[in-house]
């Protein structure tokens, strides 16, 4: 799927702003409200989540539909070209309306979707009206718990208990935008590269038209050429080759630039070259062994919560930068995609994340849940959504130098009866919708043992959440450093030949809390925990990298084991630096992000 980008053929407008808002009385759609102007709205910032702006109780936990309602003026001129109108992201489910029309449903809260305007927008004023649904259940990714009981005087009361440690957060979160192209045109675009500098190129087109293909580099010199002008039907496919080329690393995110010219439109496209492998137990990019530096994230930030923010991808990326962090996963969702285009740009290494979290009955991390051992392949309806949202994930995404592994999912109960026969044509899918074939994992949680897993068989890198020293062994880092080695050397015997990547550790650290002896919560318990542990990977040849838990402190729903959210970040929430980040820029600063433990 294209990024809507403006050319000599495109216009891209903005529909960002001040919208109204207004929460359903449960009436909404049997009132019509897509039909006219909402009654008593109240301003709502998009893109956003709702939940915090407002400051109010009512509509930070909200749980089901709200409107989101603004008009727009089209042209005469306008409607002579196809005209889409695109979401970013609406949080979980989307209805659109156009002047009173439904026009389209969407479900799933972190991929972009789009539709026609063509036959329902009219030159002029038009009504859009977006109506969203935040509930999360055994259906939904992220997964959740509609429960409804009854309390004494209060009567039925419903709750929608997330089965994951992030806020709930929701609304219209990334950009709105309408796009206009030529009726014939480019749809989609596919590259691969190879370290010679060849480069293959898949088009997908609409109708009929003159292919021009050529390649730029980074200062706008021509330095390849593809087809040059036959007519083509449809799409094509094609190589070309760039001499001497300049490869994407870290420390030098070199950028080139695909133009695609097909009859009377025009777009271009960003590629890196280098390739992603895993062989002998080492992660290699561009055949050399990597070493992952850097954290689990959250899209998360005050006011906005969850809603795109430029100002903070930019600001995190620079602090990943000033802590010598190479690297983050997009725990536990894609992130979006202008923060993937910035991490091309800055050279940042991503492990994309589907939404797929909360998928085990007795995961107990909000405090609140518990439920059937062994039951969650039973129970879980959501295997068909998970195919969308790997598929949608990757067509996204295919093309970010970025980009170097799928995570098709985050601490499922991949220990439990079924969890092979449920991920492995998830796995397999994930492997065939990628044209560059990347690695393909799943993210595994101290449930999931050498042992008891029933999927590391068929994942290509071992990606582990330990939390040995918080969760359990708490506060006896001599006990949490034996149990970690002695599990790591587990995984090593049974699967010598994939690279282990530590993608979650960490404790919960209050940010100012100090003590000389180093007491849970504290900023010295937090330094000591990640310090023991690094020792530990330390000690392993096939540990390629380490993703601390997590960036910065972020937001949950509230339960008993959280202080004003999850604190395991190493900066705080407004991004100021806990102890333990001088010690982590110290490590880092001082581990080469290419053959650490190969000795050269
Ligand atoms: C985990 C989850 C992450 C939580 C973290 C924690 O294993 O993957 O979403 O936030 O633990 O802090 O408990």
């Amino acid at each position: 799927m294209l990024y809507p980008q403006m050319s000599e053929s495109r216009t891209v407008i903005s529909l960002d702003g001040i919208w109204n808002f207004k929460l359903d009385n449960g009436d909404g759609f049997e009132e019509k409200w897509p039909e006219r102007k909402l009654s008593d709205a109240r301003p709502m910032p998009v893109p956003c989540s709702y939940n915090d702006v407002a400051v109010d109780p009512e509509i930070r936990d909200h749980i089901g539909w709200v409107f989101y309602q603004r008009d727009f003026y089209i042209t005469n001129q306008m409607l002579m070209s196809r005209l889409m109108l695109r979401f970013g992201s609406v949080t979980h489910t989307a209805r659109i309306y156009l002047n009173g029309n439904l026009l389209c449903e969407h479900k799933g809260g972190f991929l972009p979707f789009e539709v026609r305007l063509n036959g329902f927008a009219r030159a002029g004023s038009n009504l859009l009206t977006v109506a969203v649904d935040n509930r999360v259940d055994n259906t939904t990714l992220p997964a959740g718990r509609l429960v409804t009981e009854s309390y004494p005087k209060i009567g039925e009361v419903t709750r929608d208990y997330p089965n994951f440690d992030f806020y709930n957060y929701a609304g219209i979160m990334r950009p709105v935008q309408i796009y206009a192209t030529p009726h014939d045109y480019i749809e989609d675009i596919s590259i691969q590269t190879a370290l010679d500098g060849e480069v293959s190129y898949q088009i997908q087109c609409s109708g009929e038209g003159k292919m021009l293909v050529f390649v730029q580099d980074a200062d706008g010199r021509i330095v390849a050429w593809g087809d040059d002008g036959r007519i083509v039907a449809w799409g094509d496919d094609g190589r070309l080759k760039i001499d001497s080329p300049v490869l994407w690393e870290p420390s030098n995110p070199y950028l080139y630039t695909l133009t695609v010219t097909f009859g009377d439109d025009i777009y271009r496209q960003t590629f890196g070259i280098r390739t992603v492998e895993v062989r002998g137990g080492r992660f290699l990019l561009n055949g050399k062994p990597f070493y992952f530096k850097g954290f689990g994230k959250h899209e998360d930030s005050p006011v906005h919560g969850r809603g795109f923010d430029s100002a903070m991808n930019v600001g995190d990326i620079n602090l990943l930068k000033w802590i010598g962090a190479n690297s983050f996963r997009t725990s536990h969702y894609p992130y979006s995609e202008e923060m993937m285009m910035l991490c091309d740009r800055e050279g940042i290494l991503v492990i994309d994340e589907v939404p797929a979290v909360g998928l085990h009955t007795g995961f107990t991390a909000t405090g609140m849940l518990g439920g059937e051992a062994n039951g969650t392949w039973t129970q879980m309806q959501t295997a068909e959504h998970h195919q969308e949202v790997i598929s949608q994930m990757i067509a996204r995404d295919k093309n970010h130098p970025c980009v170097v592994m799928w995570s098709v999912a985050n601490e499922p109960a991949s220990e439990e009866d079924g969890a092979a026969e449920y991920f492995r044509p998830l796995v397999e899918l994930a492997r065939d919708c990628d044209p560059q074939h990347r690695p393909v994992t799943i993210v595994q949680y101290g449930g999931a043992t050498p042992e008891t897993s029933k999927v590391s068989d068929f994942i290509d890198v071992l990606c582990l959440n330990r939390y040995f020293g918080w969760y359990s062994q708490e506060g006896r880092l001599d006990l949490a450093e034996v149990m970690l080695e002695d599990e790591l050397k587990r995984w090593t015997e049974k699967y010598p030949e994939k690279p282990i990547l530590f993608t979650e550790y960490g404790a919960d650290t209050i940010s100012g809390m100090h003590d000389v002896i180093p007491t849970l919560f504290s900023e010295e318990y937090q330094e000591a925990l990640l310090a023991m542990y690094h020792q530990v990977f330390d000690r392993f040849p096939t540990v390629c990298g380490e993703q601390a838990w997590n960036f910065a402190d972020f937001a949950t729903a509230e339960n008993i084991r959280r202080v004003q959210g999850n604190k395991k970040g190493i900066f705080t929430r407004g991004r100021k630096p806990k102890k333990a980040a001088f010690s982590l820029k110290e490590r880092w600063e001082s581990i080469p992000d290419f053959d650490y433990k190969t000795g050269k």
